[in-house]
């Protein structure tokens, strides 16, 4: 018998997850909502930021997956139903964020900030490059993304050390792990690349007391979610120069209001939160494998855990 998915999102257009979801499952049709009608039977939804009152139109759900990777706009809602929830873990989406760091932190181990100021004021600035070794990179959070990034930062031969909720073993790189362990981290962290979720734990989790941390001049890459950083905070460390540069693809509020001291900063680097996105191809395969799985009886992987807030 043919079941339904429904798919809601504002930014992602569904003709590319219809095509690989439905090569993928034969007996499942995506549908948009305003496409459901009363011969559709949903059970699953594929969702970014569905609107209030989404969940209730589809009371035969069964699986709810996050069309992304971060959960925190889907943990809080008052309107889950009580079905398992689970978020995309996509190697090509790991390679794109993976991609996106890289960039970030060579930018600084390569001095180019200072290289792209000096060309604009017409002016040879020789600054003796530094081996990737001296440069030390702490990275908070290990997870899929997180852990990948970590990887390859340590693969490049950066002194990688990573930080996280639980100990980790990955190899190349230093892991540490708990609040206490916090600010000796980020005093060892030249460049901090930030890829944690956001939950109630780790908002404003890095707040004046934790810049204050940094070694002076330390460089921040936040690519996870804009309230991990107390943005005021950082905006004040960047003015005085002890953080010397900072690459935000998030903010506390985004789109990034008009007007925001951060537009105008010259160490800082703002691109509109794309630091990696859903690829539809790849991620297809692992929403087939868990709706199969619903199929036989199975809990889907990667689940959310809604409790501890990803
Ligand atoms: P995961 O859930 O796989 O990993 C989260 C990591 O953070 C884990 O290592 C976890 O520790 C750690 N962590 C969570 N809470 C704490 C805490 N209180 N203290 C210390 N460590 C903690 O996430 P991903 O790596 O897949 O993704 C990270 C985030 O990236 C997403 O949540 C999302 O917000 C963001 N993102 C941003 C995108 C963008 O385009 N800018 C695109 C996609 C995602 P432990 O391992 O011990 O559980
Ligand atoms: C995500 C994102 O969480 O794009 O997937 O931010």
């Amino acid at each position: 018998m043919t079941e339904t998915l429904v798919f809601a999102s504002a930014v992602d257009p569904i003709a590319p997850w219809r095509t690989a979801l439905e090569a993928l499952l034969p007996d499942v049709r995506v549908r948009a909502p305003e496409e459901i009608g009363p011969e559709d039977d949903v059970r699953y939804a594929l969702v970014w930021k569905p609107p209030a009152g989404f969940f209730a139109r589809h009371p035969g759900l069964r699986l709810i997956t996050i069309l992304g990777a971060g959960a925190d706009a889907l943990v809080g809602r008052d309107d889950l139903p009580d079905v398992p929830v689970a978020r995309l873990s996509d190697p090509e989406m790991a390679r794109m964020m993976t991609h996106y760091v890289l960039f970030a932190v060579l930018r600084y181990a390569r001095d180019i900030p200072a290289f792209e100021a000096a060309q604009r004021a017409g002016r040879w600035h020789y600054l003796h490059p530094r081996e990737a070794r001296e440069i030390r990179v702490g990275v908070l959070g290990l997870g899929d993304l997180g852990g990948a990034a970590a990887r390859e930062l340590a693969r490049q031969g950066f002194a990688v050390s990573g930080w996280s909720r639980t100990p980790k073993d990955l190899p190349g790189l230093t892991s540490h792990a708990g609040a206490a362990a916090l600010l000796p981290f980020l005093g060892q962290a030249d460049i901090l690349v930030v890829m944690l979720p956001l939950t109630p734990e780790t908002r404003r989790l890095i707040g004046p007391r934790e810049i204050a941390a940094l070694p002076p001049g330390a460089k921040i890459v936040n690519v996870s979610r804009g309230p991990v950083i107390d943005e005021a905070a950082l905006v004040e460390a960047l003015r005085s120069g002890h953080v010397g540069g900072a690459t935000l693809d998030v903010f506390e509020v985004e789109p990034l209001a008009e007007g925001h001291p951060l537009w105008g900063m010259e160490n800082v680097l703002v691109t509109p939160h794309l630091a990696s996105v859903a690829i539809p191809a790849s991620a297809a395969r692992q929403i087939a494998h868990n709706i199969r799985r619903v199929w036989e009886g199975l809990a889907p992987e990667h689940r959310v855990d809604l409790a501890r807030g990803y």
